[in-house]
């Protein structure tokens, strides 16, 4: 049996990669492209969104495509140890797959602002944890310097590796869809994630495997949108602790996908991640964290009415469109935000008709 099933082995003709490339995998991506039938009605027009479904990764989310790059070529060049900073779901990736690469592995991260699911894959993929007193942008400054001294590899995506493992989402969307979508919806936060998409489609096109390139629509949260404002935000805030992010590292990558493709980037609330999300688990069945939600409440924001047209990413996309949102980590890494919100619950006795009584029935 063939034990690499991972990205790399499925899409190496693609990616940087030779013999010499010791492939560190955990069987990672070809995750399903779920249509949304209820989203699409929403959308209506005949148009159909398929929700790219990237918590069903080995760690949980996205990050693991551009992890076994990252890891492998870091294994090729010798490297005994590797450092990240992190908002919660990177240092997940480096640690399982460092642990998988018997490499030493050393995460920054914010300290009480990482989703709690998060943190304890960090600890349990046996990552050194450092806590910092301070928010992701300083994480990484330090990184920056530490990377510096050569004893750890960097496996943010400041590394180029993750950026290239990363963009095999698109090719697998293409290869479902058999076409590239008219619309891709993504949220953004260090800005990694949308300039390896841009890059995937734009690769894929040019190999002829597709005609077209989506208009790509990026979602900062609003206290964290420094690509929306046009300036890097000092103290970043949102709910959506994913990307709780100031300075993104990837701020022209993001910027050339949307000129290129036409596309269009803006921001939205906590209430409208928070909303979406609940909305997408009740509606769809598909429970995504915070900054995943994100690209759906983006696409729901897109559809008000009371919108002017001219501000409007979405007034333009014609009828029938095919509109791919990528959800980025699951729903379980940040339970407590959902437990945090008292949702009613019933109680009862060991009691077949005390059960049905406090139902109602
Ligand atoms: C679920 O883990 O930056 O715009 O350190 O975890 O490529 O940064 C996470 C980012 C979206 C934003 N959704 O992607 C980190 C980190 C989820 C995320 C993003 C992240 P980028």
């Amino acid at each position: 049996m063939n034990h690499d099933q991972g990205v790399i082995s499925r899409y190496r003709d693609h990616l940087p990669v030779s013999d010499a490339t010791p492939i560190i995998s955990l069987n990672e991506g070809s995750t399903p492209l779920v249509h949304a039938p209820t989203l699409s009605e929403k959308v209506g027009r005949g148009c159909q969104v398929y929700v790219k479904y990237e918590g069903l990764n080995p760690t949980g989310s996205f990050k693991d495509r551009g992890m076994t790059m990252a890891m492998s070529k870091a294994a090729e060049q010798g490297a005994k140890a590797v450092i990240c900073a992190s908002t919660g779901n990177t240092s997940a990736a480096a640690a399982a797959y460092a642990a998988r690469a018997r490499m030493d592995c050393v995460v920054l991260l914010p300290a009480g602002k990482i989703a709690k699911g998060k943190l304890a894959q960090a600890l349990v993929y046996g990552a050194k944890v450092v806590e910092i007193d301070g928010n992701f942008d300083d994480a990484l400054r330090l990184v920056r310097e530490i990377g510096a001294l050569d004893q750890f590899e960097v496996v943010n995506s400041i590394n180029p590796f993750r950026i290239e493992g990363q963009k095999t989402a698109s090719f697998e969307i293409v290869d479902v869809l058999g076409k590239a979508p008219e619309v891709h919806i993504l949220p953004v936060g260090n800005a990694g994630n949308i300039t390896a998409y841009w890059k995937g489609y734009c690769e894929y096109r040019d190999r002829g495997q597709c005609q077209s390139r989506p208009k790509m629509l990026g979602f900062q949260a609003e206290g964290a949108a420094p690509l929306v404002r046009g300036a890097p935000v000092e103290h970043p805030e949102t709910v959506a602790t994913a990307i709780r992010i100031g300075n993104p590292a990837s701020w022209d990558g993001a910027m050339n996908a949307i000129r290129e493709s036409e596309g269009h980037l803006d921001m939205v609330t906590d209430d409208e991640i928070l909303e979406a999300q609940r909305w997408l688990a009740s509606h769809e069945g598909l429970f995504v964290e915070p900054a995943s939600a994100a690209s759906i409440a983006g696409l729901m924001k897109s559809l008000d009415p009371s919108r002017r047209h001219a501000e409007n990413p979405m007034a333009s996309i014609a009828p029938e469109s095919t509109i791919v949102c990528t959800v980025t980590g699951h729903g379980l890494k940040d339970s407590d935000i959902i437990l945090k919100a008292a949702f009613p619950m019933f109680k009862a006795k060991t009691d077949k008709e005390d059960v049905l009584h406090q139902l109602g029935f």
